[in-house]
């Protein structure tokens, strides 16, 4: 008989702590302040560029200079741009703009080219490019080289550019 009442007193003790648990617990709630996976976006910018048709213009035999055309697609609502370029095969890459000056055209080097946000920056002939300079080899039709690109926030992308006998 007392080990029984012991044992219904037990019951209602622990049914009483597991009440007070609860409540308790409820009252301490707290809020999520866990980020969403959904807030997670390209987290730098080279990730977040889609480089198109990046190619090589084919060299002559012994021409030690040449010039790099691709565009550069800014997936991101955010302005970046192209810093440099490096190239394992020439001694010195730049950025360069090709412009008209008095009926001429030249070309000069610049520090970047912008890429603007949810838009798009073509290097091609006659407009920016990069220059390859100082080539070690010639640049044969067909083969593919790397280049690498490097971002306004210091990262870097590397591609398979397309040696062609460009025509334009
Ligand atoms: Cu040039």
């Amino acid at each position: 008989m007392n080990s029984f009442l012991r044992a219904i007193m037990q019951a209602i003790l622990l049914t009483a702590t597991i009440g007070l648990f609860a409540c308790d617990s409820s009252t301490v709630t707290t809020t999520d302040n866990q980020p969403s996976a959904a807030a997670d976006v390209a987290t730098n910018v080279a990730e977040s560029i889609t480089v198109n048709m990046p190619r090589i213009r084919a060299t002559a035999p012994g021409q030690s200079v040449t010039g790099a055309f691709m565009t550069l697609v800014n997936n991101s609502a955010t302005a970046s741009a192209l810093i440099s370029v490096s190239f394992d095969g020439a001694s010195t890459v730049e950025i360069h703009e090709t412009s008209m000056n008095e009926g001429r055209m030249r070309m000069q080097k610049v520090s970047q080219i912008d890429i603007p946000a949810n838009g798009s920056a073509e290097l091609k002939p006659g407009s920016y490019h990069v220059m390859l300079i100082g080539l070690e080899k010639d640049m044969q039709a067909g083969t593919v080289e790397n280049l690498t690109l490097t971002f306004s926030d210091g990262s870097q992308k590397t591609v398979e550019a397309l040696v062609d006998k460009l025509s334009e």
